[in-house]
């Protein structure tokens, strides 16, 4: 499959690139810019409002992707796709309207150690406006959440649930059905951050019977600029907007304004129609993939890179988890995350070195960071064993 994405191919650098950072973000397959300049070049309009075919073929397009991304994730109805900028604005949302709609003061948002920042802040915004409170689920020694800790901090006062899919940190894969099952029995609606989950993990909102969930185009062979919120019909219904503006509207006086039905109700302003069409492309890319198969390759991808990683002296594997996507954290004895990263660089290997915005998580473990390969469709064992010699070389400069 590497061969569909032009950017790992390019003739114009030295050394081929071993691009280790699918977390951040992946890399785009010609399906998807090929949809993107496609779009540009022969549909562009604005959608839903103009009365010529253009504008109409626009807005086909547009709400295509819609029902492309409602089938990806398992909802039941096109409406409860709300486009978003990503995962992280798809939190912002709930946080902004649900949350500080529904909560009140002594009420308990829970999260957990390991989140991403676009998990833990939204919520500590919503949590001060409202009085609520903010609790996070620990771990245990091997990276996975605490499932113990989690049924002693879940109670009554618990509104909010909010975990990760799978951790982008550890590759941690978490048992979100039974998260959510345990959270709506006190009465919680859970929000489930599925930013790195869309590129590995079947995805089946209706099954997991979860509230929310939030996704990102870019960490899923889509543009940047696009995400996903789905939500629940009754719960998106009942909440007020959250932006105002064009779009969103169904009529406007200067006194008020009645508001438009879902989803474009959580949709003010021109959408970003290219990135929305270029998503529905990598969701065509994606279904033409088996799930079976890709869980597999990307399984025997990871194990080789764990294994050999671990061979390795002086580098010590952070997280252990027995479920998880094909992300791989590690430090290497004696030196700093930055410094590796840095030398595997020079040496064409991109991997992401840091904290990698879940500052908790390296609180909890206590490190400063670590270093990160992160594993996709597109990445061969040929990718693993360059950035087993690339650390060699790295530890015999250290
Ligand atoms: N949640 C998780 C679990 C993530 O991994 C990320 C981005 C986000 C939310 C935010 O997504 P955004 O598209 O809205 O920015 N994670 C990473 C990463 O691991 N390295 O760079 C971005």
């Amino acid at each position: 499959m590497r061969d569909d994405f032009p950017l790992l191919t390019q003739k114009a650098i030295a050394a081929p690139l071993t691009y280790l950072d699918s977390a951040s973000t992946t890399q785009k397959p010609v399906a998807v810019i090929d949809a993107i300049r496609n779009y540009y070049l022969n549909d562009n309009a604005n959608v839903h409002r103009a009365a010529y075919s253009l504008a109409d073929r626009a807005t086909a397009a547009f709400e295509s992707a819609r029902q492309k991304t409602r089938r990806f994730v398992g909802a039941r109805h096109a409406h409860e796709i709300i486009w978003t900028r990503g995962t992280t604005e798809s939190i912002n949302l709930v946080a902004q309207s649900y949350a500080v709609d529904n909560l009140r003061s002594g009420d308990e948002i829970l999260i957990s150690v390991m989140e991403h920042h676009s998990n833990i802040v939204p919520w500590q915004l919503a949590a001060h406006r409202t009085g609520a409170l903010l609790k996070a689920i620990d771990i245990n020694e091997q990276g996975e959440l605490d499932l113990d800790d989690f049924h002693r901090k879940l109670n009554a006062r618990t509104k909010i649930v909010a975990v990760g899919h799978a951790s982008n940190a550890l590759g941690t894969i978490n048992p979100v059905k039974t998260i959510i099952a345990a959270a709506h029995a006190v009465g919680a609606v859970v929000l489930i951050d599925g930013a790195q989950a869309a590129a590995h993990l079947p995805i089946d909102v209706d099954d997991l019977d979860c509230d929310f969930y939030a996704l990102s185009g870019h960490k899923m062979f889509g543009p940047t600029g696009i995400g996903v919120l789905y939500g629940k019909e009754s719960l998106l219904d009942a909440m007020p907007p959250w932006q105002g503006g064009g779009e969103m509207i169904e009529t406007v006086t200067i006194e008020r304004t009645t508001f438009n039905h879902l989803p474009y109700k959580f949709e003010a302003g021109t959408p970003h129609i290219a990135g929305a069409i270029g998503l529905g492309a990598a969701i065509d890319y994606l279904d033409a993939i088996d799930p079976a198969a890709l869980a597999a390759y990307e399984a025997k991808i990871i194990a080789i890179a764990r294994a050999r990683l671990g061979q390795l002296e002086g580098v010590r594997i952070i997280g252990d988890a027995r479920a998880r996507i094909g992300v791989v954290s590690f430090l290497v004895e004696g030196s700093h995350p930055q410094d590796v990263g840095t030398l595997l660089d020079q040496q064409s290997i991109a991997v992401r070195a840091g904290h990698h915005c879940a500052m908790p998580l390296m609180q909890r473990l206590g490190i400063p960071g670590t270093v990160r390969a992160s594993f996709c469709l597109y990445n061969s064992e040929d990718d693993v064993e360059r950035l087993i010699s690339g650390i060699e070389k790295v530890r015999s400069f250290l």
